[in-house]
């Protein structure tokens, strides 16, 4: 098969930030295994990012975590980076780590702990200055585990209260993401569990703040490109945090688990303009790879984006609207399940070394020999994991 040009137009500016932690190591409560060669610093973790775009040409941002990213001097992180052909991308706050915060951050009911988190998320403002980030990404563990233990309606006040207060300092480029989350940590509410909620918030905000959309963060069954086109009617689809899940929030690789939903989640991006040319919609992964290589666990990310998005593309749009309005159900369905199941690697394979990058990107890094490499060079120091 071959791609219709238009199509390879709107991939050629595709672009998929990658977050500076998938190249850390991780695990689960129980255990966190080591790789030789994992990034003791935050340039170590740039230099591996840098791997993904290198093979790519997909990956040319990375979004940092602060403070596990931290430090000094973030202009010259940003030199270290575009010297390595990436940019620095969204900064992502952190409130869910200090003991401080063991009752709540934003939402906290004392005034003097929402006013350090409201600081912190202030100080990652003044971050983005020096690395020239778009995007303020929050995403809040506050909540709550048993009925009673907390104000579920005095705390949505507060996050509000909080949230103005980091609004009022962004630059006129910067923009504000709020993430939801419908569990995890606190185990009976959240603050933030859902688009409803992280839309109601932003939207009290104005024009810089919008929702973004993980993945991974629904109940099992959950209709995600109806989110999906739901914000996307409203201009309010900031972002997504790409993963898969099978039970909870895996963070495992987009795609791997359920093809057809990131299927249907891009066509609706598709139908919705998301992709367009002034599109506002960011497209990040937020994985952590505990088992797997992390640079090529990266790099199969991008990739399976990229296909999907090809594929979703490829949905004849005329032609389903016809069908739909003639009430057409089964052929209205054979239109998007025939763009679905068409086979798009050896077409965007050739596309690929057409742009002077490897037709197997996968195969490419490994041949590279880059792993072995890190694992021996990379000798002493620390190994950074989630969390640090
Ligand atoms: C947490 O569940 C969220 O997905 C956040 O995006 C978080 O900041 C990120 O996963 C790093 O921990
Ligand atoms: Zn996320
Ligand atoms: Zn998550």
């Amino acid at each position: 098969m071959t791609i219709p040009q238009e199509t390879l137009d709107v991939l050629a500016r595709q672009r998929i930030e990658v977050p500076s932690w998938a190249y850390g190591n991780s695990g689960t409560r129980f255990k966190v295994f080591g790789t030789p060669g994992t990034p003791r610093t935050v340039q170590e973790k740039l230099a591996d990012a840098a791997q993904v775009h290198k093979y790519t040409g997909l990956a040319p941002d990375v979004a940092l975590h602060i403070p596990w990213d931290k430090v000094d001097d973030y202009a010259e992180l940003r030199r270290f980076a575009e010297d390595l052909g990436v940019g620095l991308g969204t900064i992502n706050s952190n409130t869910f780590q200090d003991d401080v915060y063991k009752f709540g951050s934003l939402t906290h009911s004392d005034p003097a702990i929402r006013q350090k988190a409201v600081d912190h998320h202030l100080e990652c403002i003044e971050i983005m200055g020096a690395t020239g980030s778009r995007d303020l990404k929050i995403w809040l563990a506050d909540g709550s585990n048993y009925p009673g233990q907390v104000s579920i309606r005095a705390r949505q006040d507060w996050l509000h209260e909080s949230l103005s207060k980091i609004y009022a300092q962004l630059g006129a480029e910067q923009r504000m993401v709020l993430e939801y989350k419908f569990f995890e940590p606190a185990f009976y509410h959240t603050d933030v569990p859902d688009w409803g909620t992280s839309y109601v918030q932003v939207a009290a905000l104005g024009e810089k703040a919008m929702v973004c959309l993980d993945t991974g963060h629904h109940a099992p069954g959950t209709n995600i490109e109806f989110i999906v086109a739901q914000l996307l009617r409203l201009g309010k689809l900031g972002s997504f945090d790409f993963n898969s899940r099978f039970y909870a929030d895996d963070d495992l690789i987009v795609g791997a688990a359920d093809p057809f939903q990131l299927f249907r989640i891009l066509f609706e991006v598709v139908v919705g303009g998301g992709l367009d040319e002034d599109s506002p919609v960011a497209f990040m992964l937020d994985q952590c790879h505990n088992v797997e290589d992390k640079v090529p666990g990266q790099i199969r990310s991008v990739l399976n984006v990229q296909e999907m998005t090809a594929r979703a593309l490829l949905v004849d749009r005329d032609e389903l609207r016809t069908a739909q309005e003639g009430g057409d159900v089964l052929g209205a369905n054979s239109i998007l399940m025939d763009a679905f199941y068409t086979d798009v690697r050896p077409a965007l394979a050739e596309w690929r070394e057409s742009r002077g990058l490897p037709a197997d990107p996968m195969r490419a890094f490994a041949e590279s020999g880059y792993l072995a490499r890190i694992a021996e060079e990379r000798v002493g120091g620390s190994q950074s994991s989630w969390g640090a």
